[in-house]
């Protein structure tokens, strides 16, 4: 009986159950019932000996089908059902694992008696990292096939283990080179000859351990410290106590229960979004998916300071050779010396071999001479955020590079446009904004400029999967997505220090808040400078509100020398890199809300604070989504959470900001507008933002 993604094959007296449901084979509804129909068909089939389960296409099942969570089709079968009717079959089951084999794919395997996996198999309960937990017997079974310490750390960490380390934990019972389906089928022709058991993991003891109760006592205790307020965590140990104290059926409730409460938790609601999110965000509307991509096969970057030299370390650890180009040789040496640093950095922690820091540095050349950029198929700049300076780079790219290479600009905030006007190539030049330290942080924002051609913007999305970024596209305006938002943020929580708010206050209810740093910290650690000196350019364009307050903590502070963290005083001052309460910058705000005529006030509550603070940054994100800066809501989501330390469990600003309401976000901004009395249109709500609200839309529909 064959079934559209389950089918049943015999190969002699064993039977061969496949999935095979593109991309991921993951654990929908219809996938859920073909198995259950397969397994239970087999129960009295005297003919069949045994069973192999696999799947076809590039993966093992990478977990339940996340997109069902929020429909009511996840409740029509429960893959508790199919992994009892496997456990139960009353003959050898064995599944062939390959590829990432995930979160209900992983609790499918571990109900079958025997698992063989193909040598860089992964396998993992990613499950907490979606705000869940694993809901299908993982917190119940996999303790019991590895242990129960094992098993808290692969489940609380969310993260996948080798398939040499499952073996050695137990959780494999064979690594299988060539064809996964063939060892399989021998693996179980073997277990038969020699009669082996149908080893149910249900029924494994958990061996009693005086120590676990230390353990979880140590977890509850670590998660209080570093789960930053995460529902889910806490849910887990919870489980896999229960797995210790209570029998397998009862322990298997407790488990389904909480599952339920943490699907419904708002937290995975967001983290789900969050995961869907990231995947839209290399959908380009319009982009022809079978465009021809020009090949990139070597990269050139001008300038090795600190951001060429982070951007040249994706390229080297993707294994893409770099042609790292400085004006002049000290320089060049140094910038070279950075990175060789970092990579001997991470050797002596044993996160790379020293072998591979060499092999890393021999594909990174040195370079004074443009010239050498002649045989590279990009070509990026990184230089001194200065319009001039960077336009004299772009034509000089423009000259030397050859026919057809990408030209591309790591500018934070300057119009992409007037450079690659600049280049005499524009068609070939694009935005790609990287975030500081670029070897790190997962966002990059691809600027598509007005001519930037489509095979141009095409190329580097793929590159930026390749260099395991989160790319993004922005279309051209001051700041891109994330720098433009940031602006209302940081304007605010400025006023609020000249309205008597201090630093400390203004941090603590935005990190309160999940924000990974609060803004005074966030400028300090940046470099206040930096935001004067890009306010200053701006001013010089002419591009600020006309009010002389703007922005003004940021730029006295900067003028008195006060960089922050780099200088040792900036909102805070420093005792090393602990920020302490400085009653020179309350004085420093007082003489400006005296200059500018602010009012100082005793009490300023916390909701105003983060109130003026996020609903501002909410408002230029509606704005950006109808100029059509950023294609979708998600888009700007996955920025703020890539690249600005947004809580992941909040899902991004347009996402916290559909959880509370688009009304209510539209009525404090105009109690804002009337409380500040806007003189400068920072409270006027985004047409947009009105609309959906008035429609009772969410950012989600726009
Ligand atoms: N459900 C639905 N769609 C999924 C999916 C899933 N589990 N995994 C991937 N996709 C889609 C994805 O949206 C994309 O679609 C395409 O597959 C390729 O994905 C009861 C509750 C497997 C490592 O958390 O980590 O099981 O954009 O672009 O980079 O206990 O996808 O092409 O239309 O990411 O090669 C637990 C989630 C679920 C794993 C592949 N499992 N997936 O990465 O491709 S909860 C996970 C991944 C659970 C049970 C519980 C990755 C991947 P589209 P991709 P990739």
């Amino acid at each position: 009986m064959n079934h559209p993604v389950v089918s049943v094959a015999r190969r002699g007296d064993l039977a061969v159950v496949t999935i095979d449901s593109p991309p991921v084979n993951a654990l929908s509804v219809n996938v859920r019932t073909g198995l259950l129909t397969a397994f239970t068909g087999l129960v009295g089939d005297a003919a069949v000996a045994g069973v192999v389960l696999a799947c076809a296409g590039r993966t093992f099942v990478a977990g339940s089908d996340i997109a069902e969570f929020d429909s009511p089709v996840f409740d029509e079968s429960d893959l508790n059902d199919v992994c009892a009717a496997i456990e139960s079959l009353g003959k050898p089951v064995v599944c062939a694992l390959h590829g990432t084999t995930l979160g209900g794919g992983l609790e499918l395997a571990m109900a079958c008696h025997y698992r063989v996996a193909a040598p860089n198999t992964r396998l993992g309960l990613p499950e907490v990292t979606l705000g869940l937990l694993p809901g299908a017997g993982g917190t119940q079974r996999l303790p019991r096939l590895i242990g129960v310490a094992d098993a808290l750390e692969i489940i609380l960490s969310g993260s996948p283990v080798s398939a040499d380390k499952a073996q050695r934990l137990g959780l494999v019972d064979a690594i299988v080179d060539g064809d996964g389906l063939d060892q399989a089928l021998q693996f179980t022709r073997a277990l038969i000859a020699r009669q082996a058991p149908c080893r149910k993991t249900s029924e494994i003891a958990i061996a009693p351990d005086g120590g676990l109760t230390t353990l979880f006592a140590g977890a509850r205790q670590g998660l209080a410290k570093k789960s930053r307020g995460a529902f889910a965590p806490a849910k887990i140990v919870d489980c896999l106590e229960a797995a210790v104290n209570l029998p397998f059926a009862e322990g298997l409730a407790v488990e389904r229960r909480m599952f339920v409460e943490c699907m419904h938790s708002p937290q995975s609601v967001a983290l789900r979004h969050a995961f869907f999110a990231e995947r839209e965000t290399g959908k380009i509307p319009g982009l022809d998916k079978n465009l021809a991509l020009p090949a990139i096969g070597r990269v050139g970057i001008v300038g090795a300071g600190t951001m060429g030299g982070g951007i040249a370390m994706n390229f080297l650890n993707a294994g893409i050779p770099v042609v790292l180009l400085e004006v002049a040789a000290d320089a060049l040496a140094r910038g070279l010396a950075n990175i060789r640093k970092h990579y001997e950095a991470t050797a002596s922690k044993g996160r790379m071999t020293f072998e591979e820091v060499d092999q890393r540095m021999a594909l990174c050349r040195g370079s004074l001479d443009y010239a050498d950029f002649g045989d590279c198929d990009l070509v990026i700049e990184a230089v001194f955020e200065n319009m001039d300076i960077k336009k004299a780079v772009l034509a000089r790219l423009g000259e030397v590079c050859r026919p057809g290479a990408i030209i591309a600009t790591n500018t934070s905030s300057l119009d992409v446009d007037e450079l690659a006007l600049a280049s005499g190539r524009p068609a070939d030049v694009v935005g790609m904004h990287f975030f500081s330290p670029a070897n790190v942080m997962r966002l990059l924002e691809v600027v598509r400029g007005r001519e930037t051609a489509p095979a141009v913007l095409a190329a580097v999305l793929a590159l930026a999967r390749k260099i395991r970024k989160v790319a993004v596209v922005s279309g051209v305006c001051f700041g891109f997505i994330g720098n433009r938002m940031l602006e209302g943020y940081l304007r605010e929580s400025e006023f609020l220090l000249m309205e008597g708010a201090t630093p400390s206050q203004i941090d603590r209810v935005l990190e309160s808040f999940g924000m990974a740093m609060g803004p005074c910290r966030m400028m300090d650690m940046a470099g206040i400078d930096v935001g004067a000196k890009v306010l200053g350019e701006r001013a010089k364009e002419g591009t600020l509100p006309a009010d002389p307050s703007y922005r003004m903590p940021c730029r006295t502070l900067a003028e008195l020398g006060r960089h922050g963290q780099k200088t040792g005083a900036g909102y805070y001052r420093y005792d090393g890199r602990t920020p302490v309460h400085d009653p020179e910058v309350d004085r420093i705000m007082a003489e400006l809300a005296s200059r500018f005529g602010i009012a100082r006030r005793q009490e300023i509550s916390d909701e105003e604070i983060f109130e003026r603070c996020f609903y501002p940054l909410v408002n230029e994100g509606a704005r950006i989504l109808e100029e059509g800066i950023a294609y979708r809501a998600g888009d700007i989501d996955i920025v703020w959470l890539n690249g600005y330390g947004f809580p992941s469990v909040k899902g991004g600003p347009m996402h916290a900001a559909d959880v509370i309401g688009l009304p209510r976000v539209v009525a404090r901004l105009g109690h804002y507008a009337e409380q500040c009395k806007d003189r400068h249109d920072y409270w006027r709500a985004a047409d947009l933002l009105s609309r959906l609200a008035a429609g009772g839309h969410r950012f989600a529909d726009a």
